[in-house]
């Protein structure tokens, strides 16, 4: 049977289909529907894991008692994961264990475009990375087939558009879950002292050779020999460009990007006259073909940065546009992204934005604070960063610092990589404020559950991390609790904890719009044009529902000033409108009234 299928559900669908049972992972976009799907499947074990390092650890542990373990991140997330990840190259898997490394060309949602491939040469592991969502399903069965023949960990690279891309995908048989675990012991395999350690680094050395011969018959590595003027070698989404604009050039189309098969790369060079090298991002595979003493074209004509389209591939190569166009002559009007009306951190950034302090900002929903007319938010570098830099921000400024800095961190981000920071102000005596920004989920990513939740990726019901008993716990003296709706409570409690010694904690508590009972449902609120000044204190709060109409846009009889020198009245759009009373708290003349 076929059907349409993202590749994230592929991936899933494929894992389930070949017998994998276990996986972990942490949110992140383009990656998270792979968890999504898995978990929904009958008799298998998936968890939300803390961060992505957990993830990793945890799926570590699940292969070595046996099991074929997936592990599921976004390209950054690999960073964190990083330190158990390369020494699990050189231990081995005993199961099997495939991390997917979910990129993002041209960054659509994420804080770089960091080219993961790079990570499979590194960490010494083999990468296969598909072109459609037919060949995320075969390749991710081929992957765990590597991971368990060669004792290897291994990556399996997407990019956005393959993970959110659907094609046609041909359901295969299930093959039942084999359970071929039980507690082995091998300590000169897994503990990696350096004595065992450096036995284990040649076999990994051993074990890339094995799989360079293994990549010069991988099915996945094609050639497609048709004109023999010209020859693309490619990987991935760049591959259906390529053809697209193409179709009558030859091919060397690699679903394995590392190790790649010297062999057939220079078979495949002896058999066309210019061969391009078509890849997104770094020249990754074009300098290992040109250390082959091959001679490519590459980066000298296509682009370092962004994702490719088939007019890029086609402008390269042509030296000029495609003749017809491959996206429709649509305007889209720019959309800047916005928190959502009746978001909980709107409160709190809108008594940030007017504090006067430096806040070192984090990853969520609340990052698009840095933004008019909040700018409530001033540095964002990675998840879990904001409570290192503004400890070491207060600690710089010393006397000039007092008072002056505050690190946000949403919920989800403090548990990822929030809670060492935190301990490291305590420990350190430091003088900054930070705000933990409870909503009650992992908005940004679609709402994931978390350990402060009290609910597991099932939706099952299990412990709740509690904020203020963990700060206690870490060393934070001053800990408080916020309801971020409520403006002057907010301001007053920023401005009493900026202003004590040593290092505070606030909660903001408010969960997000889209957990709210529908219960909690509040009236909404409309603009009295009789009593509106037209001061623009709500449209500071930057509310989708709220606009300005200026009077020289209206029909004549609906013109009606208040206030001398007055050009417009707010607007709230009903439909939009939460009822959080924000602006009705903002407005100091009384024109936001409730719709009754
Ligand atoms: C290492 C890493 N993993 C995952 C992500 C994807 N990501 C961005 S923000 C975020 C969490 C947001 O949740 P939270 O901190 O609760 O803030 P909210 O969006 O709910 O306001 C995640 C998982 C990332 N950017 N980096």
């Amino acid at each position: 049977m076929k059907v349409l299928m993202s590749g994230n559900e592929s991936i899933a669908r494929g894992a389930f289909e070949h017998g994998v049972r276990f996986a972990a992972g942490y949110p992140g976009t383009p990656s998270t529907e792979i968890i999504e799907t898995f978990a929904k499947y009958d008799g298998v074990y998936a968890e939300w894991s803390p961060n992505e390092k957990v993830a990793l650890e945890v799926g570590i542990g699940a292969a070595l008692a046996g099991a074929k373990a997936l592990i599921v991140m976004k390209h950054v997330g690999v960073n964190v994961a990083a330190d158990p990840l390369f020494t699990l190259s050189y231990t081995g898997t005993n199961g099997a264990l495939v991390i997917i490394t979910a990129d993002d060309p041209s960054l659509h949602s994420s804080e770089n475009e960091q080219d993961n491939r790079n990570y499979a040469k590194f960490a010494k592991m083999p990468m296969v990375e598909p072109a459609d969502s037919q060949e995320a399903k075969d390749y991710i069965k081929i992957a765990f087939d590597i991971s368990a023949r060669f004792d290897t960990p291994v990556f399996f690279r997407t990019t956005t558009r393959v993970s959110h891309s659907k094609s046609l995908v041909t359901l295969g048989d299930l093959t039942p879950a084999k359970d071929s675990t039980a507690i082995r012991i091998n300590a000169a395999k897994y503990v990696m002292v350096p004595a065992n350690a450096r036995i284990r680094r040649i076999e990994v050395e051993k074990r890339l050779q094995r799989l360079t011969e293994f990549a010069e018959t991988f099915p996945g590595n094609r050639m497609e020999i048709n004109d023999p003027e010209t020859g693309i070698i490619t990987a991935g989404m760049p591959y259906n460009y390529a053809k697209d604009v193409f179709p009558d050039f030859s091919y060397l189309k690699l679903g394995m990007v590392y190790p790649l098969p010297p062999r057939l790369i220079h078979d495949f060079a002896s058999k066309v006259k210019k061969i391009y090298v078509i890849e997104e991002l770094d020249p990754f595979i074009e300098e290992q073909i040109k250390a082959m003493g091959i001679d490519v074209i590459g980066k000298e004509i296509f682009p370092y940065t962004n994702e490719f389209d088939p007019g890029v591939i086609h402008r390269a190569i042509r030296g000029k546009k495609m003749a017809r166009s491959i996206l429709p002559d649509v305007v889209i009007p720019p959309r800047p992204p916005n928190l959502c009306p009746g978001c909980p951190h709107r409160g709190l950034f809108y008594v940030l934005g007017k504090l006067k302090t430096f806040v070192a900002g984090d990853i969520g929903c609340y990052t698009l604070s840095f933004m008019k007319p909040l700018e409530g938010l001033h540095a964002c570098i990675c998840m879990g960063a904001s409570i290192g830099m503004a400890h070491g921000m207060s600690k710089a400024l010393k006397e000039k610092g007092k008072g002056k800095v505050v690190g946000v961190i949403g919920d989800s981000t403090f548990i990822h990589s929030g809670i060492t920071p935190l301990l490291n102000m305590a420990y350190n005596k430091s003088d900054a404020v930070i705000v933990i920004c409870d909503n009650r989920t992992t908005a940004m990513t679609g709402m994931q559950d978390h350990p402060a939740t009290g609910y597991t990726l099932q939706g099952e019901k299990t412990k709740e991390l509690d904020f203020a008993k963990l700060a206690s716990a870490l060393g934070i003296e001053h800990v408080r609790v916020i309801d971020p709706y409520d403006i002057k409570t907010t301001r007053k409690v920023m401005k009493e904890e900026l202003a004590k010694p040593g290092a505070s904690v606030v909660i903001s508590e408010g969960a997000c719009v889209f957990k709210r009972d529908t219960k909690d449902a509040r009236k909404a609120f409309k603009i009295d044009p009789e009593k509106c000044i037209g001061c623009k204190a709500c449209i500071g709060l930057g509310c989708p529902p709220i606009s300005w109409v200026k009077f020289a846009d209206m029909p004549k009889q609906e013109v009606k000033r208040n206030v001398k020198k007055q050009e417009g009245v707010a607007f709230i759009d009903k439909e939009l409108c939460s009822g959080c009373t924000l602006c009705e708290q903002v407005c100091n003349v009384g024109a936001v009234i409730e719709v009754i």
